[in-house]
């Protein structure tokens, strides 16, 4: 098995963003030697804290498929990467932020759609709107891949306006458990494919499985062998996704992860 999942709630939960939960099926995808992908909105940065907390030293997708990370020398087989961070090798999906960015500012002037986004904010802004702590809100703005806005007042037609807006400057958006995001020709889904196909040159026989939330983690579930849905707090499953090979597991974020990688691997 390769596991991917998606951080925010999913393996972490929305609003503490403690995985404590999942804890015990983390250990046991670890005592089985099963990698654990992160595969997020999250930035890099936000994302080597998780590697080394959690002690997980395997590739990760950063900022919806942006960017894949792969430690240095962790696979035997040799692949194409686009350039080095740290101690990763990268391979690159996303187009730059500072493009996405100011895109992302030109629509909002040109047709008066009022925006808050990742850029402008402060990190003490960040903090308060996510609720994460302040440092971990500076590494959120550290962003390369993607910019996270909310619309002010938002209404169905300032959203499909801004949908065929960033469609027509030539760049996707997305949608995460708090915000949108604009991002380039990647996603989620593209990433994991290619990683899984790193994956099977180097072990053959893999089975792959897909952990999720929310409408951004829909290309990555429908890329893996067994799909998972949590539920949102409140408890419910993402309306917007309807595929219904996924499987939608009882329990909320971190808690419906471990149920069921448990399911799935336990025993
Ligand atoms: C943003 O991502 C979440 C993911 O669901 C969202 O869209 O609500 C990201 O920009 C990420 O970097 C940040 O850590 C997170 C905090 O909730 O928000
Ligand atoms: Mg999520
Ligand atoms: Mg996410």
């Amino acid at each position: 098995y390769v596991v991917f999942t998606d951080l925010d709630g999913t393996l972490v939960d929305h609003d503490s963003y403690s995985y404590e939960a999942a804890r015990p099926a983390i250990d046991l995808l670890k005592q089985k030697g099963i990698p654990l992908i992160f595969c997020t909105s999250k930035t890099r940065a936000e994302l080597e804290v998780y590697v080394e907390e959690l002690d997980c030293h395997h590739p990760f997708i950063s900022e919806n498929g942006g960017g894949i990370f792969v430690p240095e020398g962790y696979f035997d087989i040799d692949i194409d990467f686009d350039h080095k961070v740290g101690n990763y090798d990268v391979i690159e999906l996303g187009t730059g932020y500072s493009a996405l960015k100011d895109t992302l500012m030109e629509i909002s002037k040109g047709s008066g759609i009022e925006i808050i986004n990742f850029g402008k904010m402060t990190t003490e802004e960040v903090s308060k709107d996510t609720g994460l702590d302040i440092r971990s809100a500076e590494l959120a703005k550290m962003r390369d891949y993607d910019e996270a806005f909310r619309i002010i007042d938002e209404d169905e037609n300032k959203a499909s306006k801004m949908k065929e807006l960033i469609g027509a400057a030539g760049y996707n958006y997305t949608r995460g458990g708090r915000y949108w995001h604009i991002i380039g020709n990647n996603d989620k889904g593209k990433a994991v494919r290619i990683l899984t196909d790193i994956y099977r040159q180097q072990f053959t026989d893999i089975t792959t499985i897909g952990l999720g939330d929310s409408q951004n983690d829909l290309p990555m579930l429908e890329s893996v062998d067994i799909s998972v849905l949590v539920q949102k707090p409140g408890g419910s499953h993402d309306p917007s996704i309807t595929d219904t090979k996924i499987k939608r597991v009882e329990g909320i974020g971190p808690i419906g992860w471990g149920n069921a990688i448990n399911e799935i691997i336990g025993r």
